[in-house]
């Protein structure tokens, strides 16, 4: 470990040089991200007395109520690529459709995807949130240009609003991990090329769904809290109700999330979480720290949307977990 501050720009500089033909523009979007992880930050910590929290009184393409918050978190994501015309396109969880930078000098190189506001039911409870960004290569064509695997992406990454302020990025040369100093406004550099532990110790599902869940989702569940002292079982429930939070919990220490198919009639076969805005840039971190993320029969990266706000049922987290989840999701 390096023995002075290492601050975010100075990281991502020293990164840039060595990468022969980068033109600075992905490095100026990653700090970017980081200015806009601060002024969300900002904005989190104030809303309590400046009437930020509750709701925006609208829903989103989903249908979900918006939050003040996600609605701000949003509009300040959309102001950090508003210049310098490196970003053409900004797609987000809350806008039905892309946002088109115009009156740039050129084509922007880049499009941005982000879940601006995750785990949105702990924002008026004072609960762990984050953002969630992936940066993918434009092409100058279609919106529906996005509608591609998450192995395209360049970058991608997550803003951990906790006790700390994080940021959790990868560029596909390993993940690290930043932490805000307050004392004076820059994050720094925490943790260098994070490993994902093999194997876990918890687990983290919405269990108050199990009824909705396929016999072999139950079944691995089951398993995983059925003792077992050798194999140390059974495993702990670690649920937070931010996906963000609980991803990042087994990041450092090994783990399971889950958020899989609801298969009542009615329900959503597709499970809650959007494959461009959360699965994908969280498959792309975990994947690169040496976990692994999966729908149960294919790899979270290798899928293709179909449309912008298409869902996924989503297994991500530890090697061993993930792999073990898949034999008992693939069970008749
Ligand atoms: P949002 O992006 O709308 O917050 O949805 C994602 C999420 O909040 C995850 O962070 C979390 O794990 C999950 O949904 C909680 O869903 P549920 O309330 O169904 O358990």
């Amino acid at each position: 470990m390096r023995s002075a501050p290492i601050t975010l720009d100075r990281f991502i500089l020293e990164g840039q040089q060595s990468s022969p033909g980068a033109t600075g523009e992905l490095s100026l979007l990653l700090m970017r991200l980081g200015v806009a992880g601060k002024r969300i930050a900002s904005a989190l910590a104030r809303a309590g007395f400046a009437e930020g929290l509750g709701s925006a009184g609208a829903s989103n393409v989903q249908g979900e109520e918006q939050k003040k918050l996600d609605v701000l978190a949003n509009e300040i994501l959309l102001e950090t690529f508003d210049y310098g015309g490196i970003v053409t396109l900004a797609a987000s969880e809350e806008m039905a459709e892309p946002f088109v930078y115009r009156d740039l000098p050129g084509p922007g190189r880049y499009a941005v995807l982000f879940d601006p506001m995750d785990g949105s039911s702990n924002i008026d409870v004072n609960g762990t949130l984050g953002t969630i960004f992936s940066i993918r290569p434009w092409r100058d064509g279609p919106p529906a240009d996005l509608l591609r695997s998450g192995r395209e992406q360049v970058a991608a990454g997550y803003v951990l609003f906790g006790p700390a302020v994080l940021l959790v990025y990868t560029c596909g040369d390993g993940v690290h991990l930043f932490t805000l100093d307050p004392s004076i406004g820059e994050f720094l550099l925490t943790r260098e090329n994070v490993r994902m532990p093999e194997r876990g110790r918890a687990y983290a599902v919405n269990e108050g769904r199990a009824h909705t869940w396929a016999p072999g989702v139950r079944a691995f569940v089951e398993h995983l809290k059925t003792p077992d002292k050798a194999a140390g079982r059974p495993y702990a429930t670690r649920y937070s109700a931010s996906m963000v939070a609980d991803v990042h919990r087994f990041l450092l220490e090994g783990g399971i999330y889950l958020y899989p198919a609801d298969t009542t009639p009615g329900g959503r076969p597709d499970g809650k979480l959007r494959v461009l805005y959360e699965c994908h840039p969280l498959a792309f971190v975990v994947e690169q720290a040496g976990g692994l993320a999966s729908t149960g029969n294919a790899r979270v990266l290798d899928v293709v949307p179909a449309s912008l706000h298409e869902r996924m049922p989503l297994a991500i987290g530890s090697r061993t977990e993930v792999e073990l989840f898949e034999t008992y999701a693939s069970r008749p």
